[in-house]
């Protein structure tokens, strides 16, 4: 591992020694994270990391949860023999103990608290921990589904006492509800809980009535817990990025975290035989790419559950490969989620929205009734229940996903080698190839040199190392659109800027030249440079247009592009336009802040991309200065990050360079009033996205020139 790199591993070997000695039904083995490991370093990416050592968690630590007799019961089970150890076991639900289990759990912990202070005190900037045991079913005095200590949410309660952290968001993507967690923070508004889980209704464990939708929080806590059930097994990529657009990812822009936590179980992936979800291994990476923007990219992933060894060393590796900014590997498109999962959006809608400003325009939300006699279990379970509810076994569980069905116990063997193929084909593009280069800058000739004084200035300059070379390149605005294509289609470079002079005619697809008419317009330039000639099969446009174009139906209508408008104003009572090749959505009242903005894009934009499914993503920034004045370059930057999840990271940001330049005036919408702060305040240095984004913030701030601005959003 390398001393200086950014992101952060926790791994250790004495992880591997506690194990269930007479239940194997209890599948929390030390293989798990030796599996991780193995995959993690087939890739090469453990090598990449900084490694931070696990050491024992101490009392003090351990006693802002549990009590000190929990500690002492736990450390009494190191010295018991078989027969003791056996009797404790059994006083509890879903646990075994081990002599080691002790050790094994205050390692956990301890690892997992000095890698979120590394992330807190800025010496890393994300990381993940490849512990054993997990930590979120643990209570305050109970061990409880493979669970010690709360791992992650003592992290979080050591943290902002030390660090006086107002904002801690903690996602539990485990299958199961993390009741440990969600107990200690219930009152607590500077933590946003929010657990997605196999629910069916309280069938599935832990059979808890608080881990349905209408536990919001207490007192001041109030609207800070939120928990998406799962109201049936067989959930895939589309369920859970439904719930990501539509629900979370307005509200975690809202809360606006300082830092994120994920209690990352991976028993939600397809073949996890607990979870009997389906979510693909390259969508964890999809998952970390959307978080990534928040907190000034400080984010921890902790390891809770996932019981597949293969699908859980691989949506671990490309978790880890996503928090190393390596190009997010494609999925399917994404298509409806289930009607069950559209109901619990919609619950947690209406439960939320009170709470949540930039829910209230969905105040329409009908939520669907919730029947007291669904739920088999009230309060907090002790011991594990006594069965007298219906619970779904393989004969009477409804048909959903007849392969994963079959994944019970009685699992056959043609089904066990049918599924496993189905997980070999969804484990795809983990030897996706990882250009040269991240980024690249070309710019059309005569660009006057303002652009690139302003780069050079920056320290981060030096991490580009294909600046240079890519500039060679510039001559006509379309000789520099070619040229960003031929790089990034040859792998020279991820992404690309082109800084261009003239302008690129809005709407594209009507097929205007260029620059004059002796160039080509932009849509031709991808139709002949991209679609036939590098066989590119779909290319995404969003034109974030400053004025009030109405779109013209193109002549050439082409299935391989799709074309959206983002309308920063609009004329009275005119019409969202949408066909199958263009989406423009003016808004009635003009888009006045971030927080609009933000909300277009996340809620519309985001999730018919993900559907188009682009190779391409050419982001069209236009003159930067005709953006309103609410609208903060910060916003745009997470924007970029957003699309950058895309096309395999594949981007063209084509940005004009204003006439003249002017001192801009922008003033971000006040962080409390507004309903989405995507702000940050940091002016760190750094080589990630975030701080970048981050940056154009401070530059705002300090009134820099507009078309400097555009250059950070890479
Ligand atoms: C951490 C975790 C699962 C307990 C299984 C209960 N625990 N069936 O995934
Ligand atoms: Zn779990």
């Amino acid at each position: 591992p390398v001393q200086d790199s950014r992101t952060a591993v926790v791994f250790d070997k004495r992880l591997e020694s506690h194990f269930s000695q007479w239940n194997t039904a209890f599948t929390e083995i030390p293989l798990r994270v030796a599996e991780i490991l193995h995959r993690c370093d087939q890739l090469n990416l453990l090598e990449r990391c900084q490694r931070i050592p696990v050491r024992e968690a101490t009392v003090e630590e351990i006693t802002t949860h549990h009590t000190k007799a929990h500690i002492d019961l736990l450390e009494s089970t190191a010295t018991m023999d078989e027969n003791e150890l056996k009797q404790i076991s059994q006083k509890y639900d879903y646990i075994y103990f081990h002599a080691k289990s002790a050790e094994n759990a205050k390692l956990s912990l301890g690892g997992v608290i000095d890698l979120v202070d590394a992330i807190v005190s800025d010496k890393v900037r994300n990381g993940m921990a490849i512990v054993r045991p997990p930590g979120h079913h643990a209570m305050k005095e109970e061990y409880c589904g493979y669970c010690y200590l709360g791992n992650v949410g003592i992290a979080t309660q050591l943290m902002m006492d030390k660090y006086d952290l107002k904002r801690v968001l903690i996602l539990d993507w485990d299958v199961h509800h993390g009741q440990g967690t969600q107990y200690m923070f219930y009152d607590d508004p500077r933590v946003l809980f929010v657990s997605i889980h196999r629910y069916e209704h309280g069938r599935e464990w832990p059979h808890l009535r608080e881990g349905d939708y209408d536990f919001t929080g207490e007192g001041p806590g109030k609207g800070f817990n939120i928990n998406v059930p799962l109201n049936e097994i067989g959930c895939d990529n589309s369920d859970y990025l439904a719930i990501i657009f539509n629900l979370l990812l307005p509200i975690f822009y809202q809360f606006d975290p300082e830092l994120v936590l994920v209690s990352a179980g991976y028993d939600c992936a397809i073949g996890c035989p607990e979870g009997e979800m389906l979510v693909s291994p390259a969508c964890f990476a999809h998952f970390v790419n959307l978080l990534k923007p928040l907190a000034k990219g400080k984010l921890a992933l902790i390891l809770e559950g996932g019981y597949n060894l293969k699908s859980l060393a691989e949506s671990s590796a490309l978790s880890l490969r996503a928090l190393l900014d390596d190009p997010t590997p494609l999925i399917l498109p994404i298509t409806a989620p289930k009607h069950s999962v559209t109901e619990s959006i919609l619950n947690c809608i209406k439960v939320m929205h009170q709470h949540w400003s930039c829910l209230q325009y969905q105040d329409f939300v009908e939520p669907q009734k919730v029947k007291a006699e669904t739920y088999p279990y009230q309060g907090v379970l002790h011991l594990p229940p006594v069965k007298d509810v219906e619970f779904y076994t393989s004969q009477n569980r409804p048909e959903v996903f007849p392969l994963i069905q079959d994944c019970a116990n009685d699992i056959t063997l043609q089904a066990k080698a049918e599924l496993n193929s189905l997980i070999e084909r969804t484990v795809q593009n983990t030897s996706l190839v990882v250009p040269k280069d991240r980024l690249g800058f070309v710019f059309e000739n005569g660009s006057s040199a303002t652009i690139l004084e302003h780069l050079r200035a920056r320290e981060s300059w030096a991490s580009y190392p294909s600046l240079q070379d890519t500039t060679q390149h510039s001559g006509s605005a379309a000789d520099c659109i070619k040229a960003s294509m031929d790089s990034i289609f040859s792998n020279e470079i991820q992404c690309c800027m082109c800084c261009l002079q003239s302008e690129c005619q809005h709407p594209p697809l009507n097929g205007k030249p260029l620059n004059g008419n002796s160039e080509p317009s932009l849509v031709n330039l991808i139709e002949h440079h991209a679609i036939d000639s590098k066989s590119v099969n779909r290319i995404l446009i969003i034109d974030l247009c400053p004025d009030l174009p109405s779109y013209q139906d193109t002549s050439k209508d082409s299935s391989s592009m799709l074309y959206i408008s983002l309308r920063v104003t609009a004329h009275e009572g005119e019409e969202p336009f949408v066909s199958p090749h263009a989406v423009d959505i003016p808004l009635s009242q003009g888009v006045t802040s971030s927080a609009d903005f933000m909300a277009e894009f996340l809620q519309i934009v985001l999730p018919i991309a993900y559907e188009f499914c682009p190779e391409l993503v050419i982001f069209k920034l236009n003159d930067m200065r005709i953006l309103p004045k609410h609208m903060s370059k910060a916003c745009l930057g997470h924007l970029t990050q957003l699309l950058l999840g895309l096309a395999g990271g594949r981007m063209l940001l084509l940005t004009r360079e204003a006439a003249q330049t002017e001192q801009s005036s922008s003033e971000d919408s006040t962080p409390s009033s507004s309903s989405t702060n995507a702000n940050s305040e940091d002016k760190g240095e750094g080589e990630s996205n975030e701080k970048r984004a981050a940056e154009t913030r401070s530059d705002e701030t300090e009134g820099r020139d507009e078309d400097s601005l555009a250059l950070e959003l890479l």
